[in-house]
């Protein structure tokens, strides 16, 4: 057969695509296509498990930390490997439900990781609130922290079935904002840090207050490190 200009063309470019297929066969060429992914550990807790007594009890905190956390770490690294095969293998078909769960487990991941932040045990200042730029700051969006302490509560016991009640620094205006999430993610706005939260998933309280949710909620502001919001507030502002 003659072999015109098109068909040579035409082949030297399939040649090409082959020897651009068959040279990224090796496993560490498909790892490098698929790009870099964080391996995500679960968090030391900054305290014991028996240290937020009486206002959460050890094997809440034990359970919560070391069964409910993990899973949601577990749950991203997983989404995230899932999604990385999807990009070796160009088959997007499960797409949506990766999708998901990495908005789902890394929500997860990311508000438990503050959570225990944001507590302290009452011995090592837990529920005092001294001087700081963050009591200002309250004041100003909220007109007094009484008022704020009771917009977050209501928000917190009201939330509807598992989620979260989470005071968020608005980088648009500066101001501070009560919003609920529900799950680990659902209901929540952009462009927003979350400062401070409350994990109101029955998890997080039922074997002490069984459905008694607000009684948990009252007995949580003892336990809550301001320093520690404090120092959120400073660093969304940065
Ligand atoms: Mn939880």
């Amino acid at each position: 057969m003659k072999t015109n200009r098109r068909t040579f063309i035409g082949s030297g470019i399939a040649l090409a695509g082959m020897a651009a297929t068959t040279g990224l066969t090796s496993a560490q060429d498909i790892d490098a296509k698929a790009g870099t992914l964080t391996k995500h550990v679960l968090p030391n807790l900054p305290y014991g498990y028996t240290e937020l007594e009486p206002f959460i009890d050890a094997m809440t905190m034990e359970l919560h930390h070391s069964k409910h956390h993990k899973a949601y770490v577990d749950g991203l690294n997983k989404a995230e490997a899932e999604l990385a095969k999807a990009r070796t293998s160009g088959d997007f078909s499960l797409i949506q439900h990766w999708s998901k769960q990495c908005a789902f487990h890394g929500g997860g991941h990311a508000l438990h990781t503050l959570f225990w932040k944001c507590m302290t045990p009452q011995s090592k200042g837990g529920g005092t609130m001294d001087a700081s730029p963050i009591i200002n700051a309250i004041n100003a969006s909220f007109g007094s922290f009484e008022q704020f302490k009771k917009q977050f509560t209501a928000a917190a016991i009201a939330v509807e079935g598992s989620g979260w009640a989470l005071l968020h620094y608005r980088k648009d205006d500066g101001a501070l904002i009560i919003l609920q999430a529900e799950n680990q993610h659902k209901l929540s706005s952009w462009n927003t840090v979350p400062i401070l939260g409350i994990d109101v998933w029955e998890h997080a309280y039922y074997l002490k207050y069984q459905n008694k949710r607000a009684d948990y909620v009252n007995a949580w502001w003892n336990i809550v490190n301001w320093k520690a919001v404090n120092a959120f507030y400073e660093q969304a502002k940065s």
